[in-house]
Formats: C-alpha cells, sequence, structure tokens
C-alpha cells in the first residue's frame, strides 16, 4: 500500500537509484499502449516529480488529435540531473512507442516493437507501419549494449475509458508474450484515474478507497495479463494542474520506484 508520509524517502530512494553494473549507464523503460493513453504525459509527470517543477520535455496529444498517434519515432527520453557543469542524466530512460491502432497498416508493428526490446532499433528509426525494420537499415542496430534493451515492459492504460479496441489487445498481447519469451519483466500503470472517480479527482489519497478503480483494475490484469500487485495507479501531471503537489508525485514515485526495482534485477539476471 502507498505511504503517504514516506515521501522524502521515496524521492531519495528514486533520485539515489544507481546500477550496480557499470556496463549498464541506464535503465531502459519501454512504455506501450493506446493512443491517448498517457504515455508521453507519464514521462513528463516522472520529470516534473523529479525534478521538482513541472516540465513539458515529451509532446502530449491534445485532444484533438488524440484519437491519431503522434509519437512515430524511435526516441529515447532522457530525465536531467544537476544543471550546468554538473549536468548528468538520472540513470533510467524511456521509450515511448507510437500507439497501436488497430489493424496491420497502421500504428508500430509488434515485430518493430520485439525489435526494439531486444536492444535492435536505433534512435530516431521513424516506425513504418507497412513493413518493419530489417537488417539492412541504417537505423538496425546488429549488436545491442546491454543499456540498448528494454529491461521494463510498462503497459499504459486510461482507467477513465470502458472498453480498448480488439485489435490494440491483440497487439499488446504479441508484445507482452514477447517480453514474456525475453524474461522482460512487465508492469501496468492505470492512468486518468482522477477523471474516472470523483472522490480521487478531489484528494488523490483516495486511490485505494475507489471501488470503481479496484474494478477497473482487476480488469486491466486480466486483459495483459499482469498479476494485480504489478499494476499502479497514477494521475498524470496535465495542462490544468499549475501546482505540483506531493500525494501525485508519491504515486508517479512508487510506480517508478517498482519499474526501477524490476529493471534492476533484470540486469543483474542478464
Ligand atoms: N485527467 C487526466 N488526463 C490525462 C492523464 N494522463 C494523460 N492525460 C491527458 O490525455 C491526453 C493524452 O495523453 P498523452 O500523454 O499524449 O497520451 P499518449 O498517446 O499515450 O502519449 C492528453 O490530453 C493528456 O493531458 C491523467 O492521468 N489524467
Ligand atoms: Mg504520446
Amino acid at each position: 500500500m502507498i505511504r503517504w508520509e514516506n515521501y522524502e524517502n521515496l524521492l531519495k530512494e528514486v533520485t539515489e537509484y544507481k546500477p550496480e553494473d557499470d556496463s549498464v549507464q541506464h535503465l531502459r523503460f519501454l512504455l506501450y499502449g493506446p493512443v491517448g493513453a498517457g504515455k508521453s504525459s507519464f514521462i513528463n509527470s516522472v520529470t516534473s516529480a523529479l525534478v521538482g517543477r513541472m516540465a513539458i520535455p515529451a509532446a502530449v496529444n491534445t485532444s484533438e488529435s488524440a484519437t491519431k498517434s503522434f509519437t512515430v519515432q524511435y526516441k529515447t527520453h532522457r530525465i536531467k540531473k544537476g544543471r550546468g557543469k554538473d549536468k548528468t542524466y538520472y540513470p533510467f530512460v524511456f521509450n515511448d512507442i507510437m500507439g497501436l491502432e488497430g489493424g496491420d497498416d497502421v500504428g508500430v508493428r509488434a515485430e518493430d516493437i520485439k525489435l526494439a526490446m531486444r536492444g535492435h532499433v536505433k534512435e530516431g528509426y521513424k516506425f513504418n507501419p507497412v513493413s518493419s525494420l530489417s537488417e539492412t537499415d541504417p537505423h538496425y542496430n546488429p549488436e545491442p549494449k546491454a543499456d540498448e534493451k528494454v529491461h521494463v515492459l510498462v503497459c499504459l492504460l486510461n482507467a477513465n475509458t470502458s472498453d480498448i479496441d480488439a485489435s490494440v489487445i491483440e497487439k499488446m498481447k504479441e508484445i507482452r508474450e514477447a517480453a514474456r519469451d525475453l524474461g522482460i519483466p512487465q508492469v501496468a500503470i492505470g492512468t486518468h484515474i482522477d477523471g474516472m472517480c470523483d472522490k480521487i479527482e478531489e484528494d488523490v489519497r483516495n486511490v485505494y478507497k475507489s471501488k470503481g478503480l479496484k474494478e477497473k483494475m482487476v480488469e486491466f490484469s486480466s486483459a495483459v495479463g499482469v498479476p494485480l500487485n504489478c499494476i499502479m495507479a497514477v494521475k498524470n501531471y496535465c495542462e490544468g494542474d499549475m501546482d505540483k503537489n506531493t500525494d501525485m508525485d508519491t504515486l508517479i514515485l512508487t510506480a517508478l520506484r517498482h519499474m526501477i526495482n524490476f529493471g534492476d534485477d533484470f540486469i543483474e539476471e542478464m
């Protein structure tokens, strides 16, 4: 359960994290999920929670364009730590893959996502909905280093929508199975929890009191095959949120800590 009063320790724990193995500069988290689930917003929210002020590095879909995917390039999002001469990056990075529109000729192909998991997709690659990355492409990385591979697969789902398109579910299943075959640990995050429940919108501390959310989590668990204890809930920072909120940060950092623990275990085994 969430210990709200534990915020300072949580922040300290995630900001002080470093992979033990020197050959791994950072953990790599691969985010996937339907368009509009809040993948970009989650990266921004983690940034805000760590940096201590609002941040807008990853482009967020505006509501009008939320049905069509926005992120098309394989891009690694890093979070700056320190300033000026002391500037470094947090030892975890995010890759956000373009939404999983239904059908075979739209969105990112599951095949490409598998290649990305194994570290074969180079930065800047533009996903092609009709054909997957070939070994002869200059964006194909033939010999991925340990930190070019994916260490945790993170599924984001909007808790405030009723059903996910069957073909998207199918693609998500394929991705999950690929991760499972590679031994990559998986977590899921329910977003938009504020929109689904008035009590949570009033106060995110009500997050685990909501029966509706609990049911949603059970539904997600079976939809994406992630055990209930690996599903977390967050309210992302978005346009309307002018101020930082320690309780929102607690949920965001709890999800992040979970991802870090899983990723760290995975690189230990690698
Ligand atoms: N109320 C609310 N809105 C959110 C949340 N997460 C994302 N959004 C909004 O949902 C829309 C889509 O988010 P985005 O991060 O672009 O989704 P992506 O397609 O998965 O990258 C944007 O308008 C966000 O501001 C959330 O937790 N709560
Ligand atoms: Mg996005």
